[in-house]
């Protein structure tokens, strides 16, 4: 019990000298770090303690360049058409030994595979790349900084950049537009600055007990479009379209006629016709709102005064007595708005005229 007890208590403190001495980081110990290891020989002569020798090594870390882009989140984006500033989230994280810049670029494709088991068919407009300045993990318009490039990125650090882009209208629901972020690690070259290109070196084996000496070794992944061990890396993701679909259909019935009133009536001059405007959106859609509808009325009918009810309702093809006046007429033109027409609902716009 009391060796197990010293074992543990040797063990216990060795972790602690390992933590104290230089904190455990993720991407190892940092590049230029002049590691020293020197050895002592005690020996004795004739049983007696002699002076005693040793030698001592001494290199240098190189560095270890290596980065991860991320897309935040698993799910694709939805956006509408038209919608201006949409956003993508992405991470970028530095697993180098050393502090580093990272230029950053965002791509389009033209077709091919998404990032969510989709198929790229469209592109956006006004691709930019932000910052997550306030480190909020949220697009804040104003306050999150365009940029071209991380400026000095410490060893284990991360950011959140966004890729915003605007959608182009008249597109259909479940368009898809992928992008890639790709981050490309450059030299520090100071604050303020984006630094050099790096490119990998080797000195030599013999040149690797220098102390003074520092290689830089490519360490990356293979990302979305980007190679293992060239320095960059990039993930994918998109813009999923949910739009409207609307599909507009112009009734009209025969309600009387100055002969045989409403029983079978015709449509002779001085007869009242009913029309009605159905506004239907397809399953799956995204909701329609403020559907203003503009009917101007040709020259042989005249509106009857009757109203123009608004936000009807449909049964087996035929419109209802029913939605609200709320429309109006003026100037030979019929006119009113449906507040909202949801995903497989049907909406209507009704009123009268008389044949002249
Ligand atoms: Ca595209
Ligand atoms: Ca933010
Ligand atoms: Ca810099
Ligand atoms: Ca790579």
């Amino acid at each position: 019990m009391i060796k197990y007890g010293r074992l543990l208590g040797t063990v216990g403190a060795a972790a602690l000298a390992v933590v104290g001495a230089s904190p455990a980081f993720a991407s190892g110990t940092a590049a230029g770090t002049v590691i020293t290891n020197t050895v002592t020989v005690n020996y004795q002569v004739g049983g007696v303690n002699q002076t005693a020798t040793g030698a001592s090594n001494s290199f240098a870390v190189d560095r270890k360049v290596n980065m991860t882009v991320a897309e935040v989140g698993t799910t694709t984006t939805q956006v509408s058409p038209g919608q201006l500033a949409a956003v993508t989230t992405f991470t970028v994280t530095n697993n180098s030994n050393a502090t580093l810049d990272f230029a950053l670029a965002a791509a389009q494709q033209t077709g091919g595979a998404g990032a969510h088991s989709n198929t790229d068919t469209f592109d956006a407009t006004n691709v930019k790349i932000y910052v997550d300045t306030n480190g909020n993990g949220t697009y804040d318009v104003g306050t999150d900084l365009e940029v071209a490039y991380l400026d000095e990125l410490a060893a284990d650090a991360s950011k959140t950049v966004f890729v915003v882009a605007d959608m182009p209208l008249g597109l259909a629901t479940n368009d898809v537009a992928a992008v890639t972020l790709t981050a490309t690690g450059r030299e520090g070259g100071g604050t303020g600055s984006q630094g050099a290109a790096l490119s990998e070196t080797n000195t030599g084996i013999t040149n690797e007990i220098d102390p003074n000496e520092v290689d830089t070794v490519f360490a990356d992944a293979a990302g979305a479009t980007d190679g293992a061990g060239d320095g960059a890396h990039s993930a994918k993701d998109d813009w999923t379209v949910l739009a409207a679909a609307l599909s507009v259909t112009k009734l009209s019935k025969v309600v009387s006629d100055p002969v045989n009133g409403t029983s079978n009536p015709k449509a002779i001059p001085g007869a009242t016709i009913e029309y009605c405007i159905v506004v239907a959106n397809a399953a799956g859609s995204a909701t329609a709102s403020s559907v203003a509808i503009s009917d101007p009325l040709p020259a042989t009918v005249t509106y009857d005064g009757g109203g123009v009810f608004v936000d009807g309702s449909v049964t087996s093809g035929a419109c209802n007595t029913d939605g609200s006046n709320t429309g109006s007429h003026a100037a030979g033109v019929v006119s009113g708005t449906i507040s909202s027409v949801t995903a497989g609902e049907t909406k209507t716009l009704r009123f009268r005229a008389t044949i002249n």
